[in-house]
């Protein structure tokens, strides 16, 4: 079957440098960057700058994929998401956007699933599960990113039932500026389009909003809002979030405290990973599970 074209769902590649969502389709000829960061990130990552791990440790990571969309070398996956409930996976909203699946009704992509239990993307295992219905945060404001959540629901219970909590709104503990988080995807390991077969996380700090917010104050990428985002990376760059991560899990003690969700480029000592704040729509979540 021919690959199809390779889809790059950038929003709006400004400078070369503005990075979304995720690049999924894998084409040798285009495994160039399709808008190379103005720093090339380190290498090695989930993300980058991170390690192997697996969907047996790590069972609520999970893959959304299209093969039909994004290429079946890699399952077809596209971005990531988290499952927080027997039947409910939560994710980014723009995973859903129309630039990322090319239509704006995910009905419209028969093949779209939800792929558990498949560490290794080149192979069969684990399940792909269908979506029986997908919510998509109506509030998700493609401007500043604020919100950028959704809610897949499937039509049986995952295969283990292995499943996150997420922070509520009680939970600022584990959002203190210095707390060691986890990041975890099958994302860009270097920012330049190498995309790796297997999930790899990622430990970053959480930053305080006040770094984000003065390395997004508000332009083409987005605008950092600390009520709605989480900010987190390291000192120096390095290690980060990066392209196909978006809708993956930021996860401190056991607790999912972020979606994976914005920046500008990868693992860029001056520009932080921006995460959708999971206590601040876990509610909203749990009124659509
Ligand atoms: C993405 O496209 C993406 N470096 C996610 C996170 C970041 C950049 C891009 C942050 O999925």
């Amino acid at each position: 079957m021919r690959v199809p074209i390779p889809v790059c769902f950038r929003r709006r590649a400004v400078g070369g440098r503005r990075v979304l969502i995720a690049v999924a389709a894998l084409l040798p000829a285009l495994a160039v960057p399709l808008a190379a960061p103005a720093a090339p990130a380190a290498a090695n990552g989930v993300v980058v700058g991170g390690a192997p791990t697996t969907t047996d440790s790590d069972p609520w990571v999970v893959a959304l994929a299209s093969k039909e969309r994004f290429g079946s070398s890699r399952s077809g996956q596209f971005c990531g998401g988290v499952a927080v409930g027997p039947r409910t996976v939560v994710t980014a909203a723009h995973c859903f956007g129309q630039e990322a699946l090319g239509t704006a009704d995910w009905r419209k992509l028969p093949d779209l699933r939800v792929i558990v239990g498949r560490t290794d993307l080149s192979g069969t295992a684990g399940q792909e599960v269908p979506l029986s219905d997908v919510w998509v945060n109506p509030a998700f404001d493609a401007a500043t990113n604020a919100g950028d959540v959704a809610v897949i629901t499937l039509p049986q219970a995952l295969p283990d039932g292995a499943v996150i909590p997420m922070a509520g709104p009680a939970d600022t503990a584990p959002y203190t500026a210095g707390t060691q988080a986890q990041v975890y995807g099958w994302g860009d390991t270097t920012g330049q389009g190498t995309y790796p077969q297997g999930l790899r996380t990622a430990t970053v700090d959480v930053l305080a909003d006040s770094v984000c917010e003065k390395a997004y104050p508000g332009n083409a990428d987005g605008t950092y809002l600390r009520a709605s985002m989480v900010c987190a990376g390291v000192i120096g760059g390095g290690k980060d979030a990066c392209q196909g991560d978006s809708g993956g899990p930021l996860v401190v003690g056991g607790r999912l405290i972020g979606l994976v969700s914005w920046g500008t480029g990868c693992a860029e000592a001056a520009f932080p990973g921006v995460y959708t704040r999971v206590s601040a729509v876990s509610e909203l979540v749990a009124q659509h599970m």
